[in-house]
């Protein structure tokens, strides 16, 4: 049995940033995992 997560990134004013459920990372194979990759500046 797999989570099958899913990830929602929101700023302090409540704007979705980021949205991500099943997305591998760089060399991952298919995954129902969520990934998510943000540079912050
Ligand atoms: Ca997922």
């Amino acid at each position: 049995m797999c989570l099958d997560s899913y990830l929602r990134l929101f700023d302090s004013a409540g704007n979705e940033l980021a949205f991500s459920d099943d997305d591998p990372a760089a060399g991952e194979p298919f995954t129902f995992d969520s990934y998510i990759e943000l540079d912050l500046e």
